[in-house]
């Protein structure tokens, strides 16, 4: 437990109100320092009207100065988000009085908090598992619906009971073969049966890497899913970029080469971010800069996990070789643009493995179709609440890890290895998958590496 009483404002500055939240073994006492009442004894889960003064000179009678009439909520141990004595004062949302507040606090014995301190304390103190602590910071960094609904299942705890199972059943694994050692002197005994052991390890493996590589789905809808709009110069990728996102971000204009730099911004389909990236149009030039926004036009491609190639008349076919080559490995989508116009509505093109669709930037016709095509595009699953998406790089490393672990294991059953060589990284295993919920003892530093990106005051 901590001794330390801790305060911070939980609030982001300028709404109507502020919330500041203390938490510590001395919370109330502290508090009844500046407040109309004394909470010293109050209740938990009671919430208290009252206002914040400040007292002008402690050492003769009372003059008090009102800072605030305010509510707090009290709450005790272990009942609390720190699982400490803890309370949260709604003022009004002044900067004068929060930090005067806070100014006051800290007189009479808090001290600030650091980033995530809270949360990590509720981890300390067994409130949360690590993986739940994490998810509070992709809860409150959540911006789509896909994201929140991981977030809140991770916080759910949906990982940690994912884990627990995989970890029941190495556990029974290492029993297996824990039995199998026992018995080895006694050669007339049927041991544990190898085959069985073995379609055991299978299992588990088969669902570590599942785990691991629902990583690339977690990161996409995490990060926003990058999406390139390529093609030669005055094609309408500008006109694209400012029609899909709604807005007059990127300049338009029929003088060739007016993109220079990539230009990025995201909108929403059915709960999912797309990261769209307007680029500069490919041709050959001889000006310098344009040529760097060219390079940087590749290199978007690059980062893209779907490619939008914009034409408006019939590729080559050395540039169609050209673009199917550079978007290897990600979606590319041929959009034929401008079909408002009479001559560029019978274009048709065909390359394996691409999709195919036409619009009209410029009017909005195909918009909606296209919009589908990137959405299906994407492959997201439609995510059911049980289902468990790896969204942390820090639990991907460690189910990678494991699950080379258990790749030893099962090289060593087919090599006929002895049990006690086997069990050692069985057990590997077993540390690298706790290290996620943070059963065992988490090391400072790696602690220090998740808190420190949280707020303060959370
Ligand atoms: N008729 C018609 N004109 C379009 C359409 N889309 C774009 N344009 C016009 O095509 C010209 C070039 O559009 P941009 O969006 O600037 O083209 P870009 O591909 O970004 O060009 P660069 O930045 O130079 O590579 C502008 O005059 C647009 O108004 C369309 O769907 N129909
Ligand atoms: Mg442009």
């Amino acid at each position: 437990m901590n001794t330390e009483t801790i305060c911070a404002l939980a609030t982001a500055s300028g709404g109507a109100l502020g919330i500041i939240r203390i938490s510590g073994p001395q919370s109330l006492e502290i508090l009844s320092h500046i407040f109309t009442k004394n909470l010293s004894d109050a209740r938990p889960n009671t919430i208290h009207y009252g206002h914040l003064v400040e007292h002008s000179d402690e050492s003769t009678v009372v003059s008090q100065h009102p800072i605030d009439e305010v509510l707090v909520s009290v709450f005790r141990a272990p009942h609390s988000y720190t699982g400490e004595d803890s309370a949260e004062i709604s003022c009004h949302g002044s900067r004068y009085i929060l930090n005067k507040v806070l100014e006051l606090l800290m007189h009479y014995g808090c001290r600030m908090a650091n980033p995530g301190e809270y949360t990590m304390r509720a981890y300390l103190n067994g409130k949360l598992d690590l993986s739940q602590a994490e998810a509070v910071a992709d809860l409150i960094a959540s911006t789509n619906q896909a994201s929140h609904q991981l977030a809140i299942s991770q916080l759910r705890g949906g990982i940690s009971t994912e884990l627990s199972r995989l970890r029941d059943q190495l556990l029974k694994l290492t029993s297996l073969l824990e039995l199998e050692l026992d018995f080895s002197d006694h050669e007339d005994l049927e041991f544990a049966d190898r085959t069985e052991l073995l379609q055991l390890t299978n299992t588990i493996e088969d669902r570590i890497t599942t785990l691991a590589h629902s990583f690339e789905t977690g990161q996409a809808i995490k990060q926003g899913i990058p999406v390139a709009i390529v093609g030669k110069t005055n094609v309408g990728k500008s006109t694209l970029l400012n029609r899909l996102i709604r807005e007059d971000r990127a300049i338009v204009s029929n003088i060739h080469g007016t993109t220079r730099d990539t230009i990025e911004d995201t909108i929403d389909l059915h709960g999912v971010t797309f990261r769209f990236i307007d680029t500069a149009g490919i041709r050959q030039t001889t000006d310098e800069i344009e040529q760097i926004g060219i390079e940087r036009t590749f290199a978007a491609i690059e980062k893209a996990r779907i490619v939008l190639w914009l034409i408006d008349q019939m590729p080559t076919e050395a540039e169609i070789a050209d673009m199917a080559e550079r978007s290897k490995g990600r979606t590319l989508i041929v959009v034929c643009n401008k079909i408002d116009l009479e001559s560029y509505q019978n274009l048709q093109i065909s390359i394996p493995d691409s999709k195919f669709v036409r619009i009209s930037a410029k009017t909005g016709i195909g918009i909606p179709q296209l919009e589908e095509v990137i959405y299906q595009a994407a492959d997201i699953p439609s995510l059911n609440e049980s289902d468990i998406i790896v969204t942390n790089a820090r639990h991907y490393d460690a189910l990678v890890r494991a699950h080379e672990s258990l790749q030893r294991v099962l090289d060593g059953m087919k090599n006929q290895l002895s049990g006690d060589l086997l069990a050692e990284d069985l057990r590997l295993a077993l540390d690298q998958l706790a290290e996620i919920t943070g059963t065992q003892i988490t090391p400072n530093e790696v602690l220090g590496n998740i808190f420190k990106n949280f707020c303060v005051g959370k």
